[in-house]
């Protein structure tokens, strides 16, 4: 009997013990969690978080030394390219067009001095460049235009644009139907241009007022 007691005793000491104990481990490990979470998670976020940053902050500087390396390489470009997009404020863009029917859409264009002019010239019918070919043809000043368009029709392996000419400022290729082409060229001083197409038998119906103010 008695040791069955001191068995039964050991047993129930045993049992507070390990229960004490496990109680114990189990509030060690809590507050060990709490801990975790209390300091060293955060701290390590906190450290992860520096680290980060710092390799961030590394990389940043390199970047922001990358990219004022580049601003300052860029800094000429956008200054040039402030310049050019200063230069595409002058440009003045014109939209002509010429039919089937051996009409511009336009009787009349008109420039600012000293603008660069963009022209669009499309030929907006359908027949060929043989039979109904469009250009714009911008004569210099005291150029007659009906003499021009006689002379211009001898020289169809050349568009008929004279070669050498030194009648013409600025003209376009000859297009067909369906094409566009696009010129650019300085505007001429002030005053007023005659344009024609210089396709043979055109220039009577295709002329026009370039007018540069
Ligand atoms: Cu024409």
């Amino acid at each position: 009997m008695n040791k069955i007691l001191r068995m039964s005793l050991m047993m129930l000491t045993l049992g507070l013990f390990l229960i004490s104990c496990g109680n114990g481990k189990k509030e060690e490990q809590k507050m060990k969690v709490q801990s975790y979470d209390r300091q060293e998670e955060p701290s390590k976020d906190v450290a992860h978080l520096q680290d980060d940053k710092g390799t961030m902050n590394e990389e940043d500087m390199d970047k922001a030394e990358e990219a004022s390396m580049e601003s300052d390489a860029e800094t000429p470009k956008n200054k040039k390219g402030d310049k050019t997009s200063a230069d595409q404020e002058d440009v003045v863009e014109l939209y002509l067009t010429g039919n089937d029917k051996m009409k511009y859409n336009k009787k009349e264009l008109k420039v600012e001095a000293g603008s660069t002019v963009k022209l669009v010239f499309e030929h907006v019918g359908k027949m060929s460049v043989q039979t109904m070919g469009h250009n714009f043809v911008l004569l210099k000043k005291g150029v007659d235009k009906m003499a021009f368009g006689q002379e211009a029709s001898s020289y169809a392996s050349d568009g008929y644009i004279p070669p050498n000419t030194d009648k013409v400022i600025a003209h376009t290729e000859m297009i067909g139907g369906g094409k566009k082409t696009t010129i650019t060229f300085e505007a001429p001083p002030k005053g007023t241009y005659d344009y024609i197409c210089s396709f043979p038998g055109h220039v009577a119906l295709m002329n026009g007022k370039f007018i540069v103010e």
